[in-house]
């Protein structure tokens, strides 16, 4: 690992040289903290390259400021990302950070943000209460909350009455565990059981043998961001595919950068979320065409939106201060702020600073040969229901 991180932090080196027609004062150094290398590498692949074609979509200076992005693998170890934050903000001056692939990472660099008073936007991890935990974190990913409770209003309408939840067993897990039982069971559903699988190489066949036993009419799934084709694929050899159990969840288990290799048992599912590749606007068939452009046909997934967006924040913020980049002037700068993301309409909520987004209801599908989570259905400006329902 430490290799990665040296190679990582000497490619963020080159991109710093590059700047150096600019005073060092008007050099602007954001850290962004991913797993580059280790279970969660497609998040942190997915996310440096989100982040990397808004700086060269839009050029490194902004407010006459120049902007250095310098990338550091934490190899989804919680004691690595607070070490890159504190060093980033330490050696490298750093007055943002960014990325934090997983909740665990998210949270470990919190009293960090808080006590250098830096902006920590959370462009991954989604547990609903990570960003009250500093007020120095701004999120422009999604909260599961967000992205289950939809699921359950769909199914209640949808001929759906009893489930089987699926959870990975940590924080977002059992915040889409909870959204979903809790809005289905209200609104009349039944949740037979919910199944709950490790974090770390899990082998899913013991669990779905679970579930194909219970035989209900649908299992709501959750994994995170990477596991969707493991998870797919035991799903498909088990036979649950041709079981007559439906396949719903957040759109973490229909990941756009693993459809191709789930292949057809993916075909049908149902799943709710704020990013598909096939969202129908101009602003995403650019976003798209000019990702895959850069990165040899790889497909962005909800990942790499959520970079390219926490970059439109950063660079959104400092344009409303005028180039000051002192923390509290940033924060201040991104609430209420709004823009169109290649997934649609977007702001942060100014009490919240979560972000506030349309959450699609979307079924995969055969499109030209290739699968995609096709959106038939919009649910507009949703707010975290976590958050809002404490208010
Ligand atoms: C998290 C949530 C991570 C959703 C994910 O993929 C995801 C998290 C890595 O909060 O840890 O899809």
């Amino acid at each position: 690992m430490l290799r990665a991180i040296l190679r990582a932090g000497l490619a963020a080196g080159a991109i710093v040289a590059a700047s150096a027609a600019f005073a060092d004062d008007d050099v602007v150094n954001i850290g962004l903290i991913l797993p580059m290398t280790g279970q969660a590498a497609s998040t942190g692949k997915q996310e440096q390259a989100g982040a990397q074609l808004y700086l060269q979509q839009h050029g490194a200076s902004v407010a006459g400021k120049k902007i250095a992005l310098i990338i550091k693998d934490d190899g989804g170890a919680a004691d690595v990302t607070k070490r890159l934050a504190q060093e980033l903000i330490g050696n490298d001056k750093a007055k943002a950070l960014m990325g934090f692939g997983l909740t665990p990472l998210a949270l470990a660099v919190a009293p960090v943000a808080t006590e250098a008073k830096v902006p920590e936007i959370v462009t991954a991890a989604a547990t609903a209460m990570i960003t009250e935990k500093s007020p120095y974190i701004v999120r422009t990913s999604f909260t599961l909350p967000q992205a289950a409770a939809p699921m359950a209003e769909w199914s209640l309408k949808n001929g759906i009455h009893k489930v089987v939840t699926f959870v990975t067993d940590y924080g977002p897990g059992n915040d889409a565990e909870k959204w979903f039982s809790d809005t289905f069971t209200k609104g009349g559903g039944t949740v037979v059981e919910q199944i709950r699988a490790p974090l770390k190489n899990p082998d899913f066949a013991p669990f779905l043998q679970r579930v194909k036993d219970d035989a209900p009419d649908a299992v709501f799934v959750f994994v995170p961001s990477g596991q969707g084709s493991a998870f797919m694929k035991q799903f498909a050899e088990r036979g649950l595919d041709k079981s007559g159990i439906k396949l719903i969840g957040t759109g973490d288990v229909t990941d756009d950068d693993l459809l191709a290799d789930i292949g057809d048992p993916a075909l049908g599912a149902v799943t709710t979320h704020h990013y598909s590749v096939a969202h129908p606007s101009p602003e995403n068939k650019a976003f798209v065409e000019a990702f895959k452009k850069a990165n040899g046909g790889l497909r962005p997934n909800f990942m790499a939106v959520a970079a390219y967006d926490g970059m439109a924040l950063v660079y959104g913020a400092l344009e409303k201060t005028k180039g000051a980049t002192d923390g509290d002037a940033l924060i201040e700068a991104m609430k209420g702020a709004s823009w169109i993301s290649p997934r649609g309409p977007v702001s942060i909520d100014p009490q919240t600073r979560d972000i506030i987004q349309n959450i699609y209801v979307r079924k995969v599908e055969k499109v030209d040969g290739e699968l995609y989570n096709v959106e038939f259905s919009t649910i507009e400006a949703v707010k975290d229901p976590f958050k809002a329902a404490k208010n």
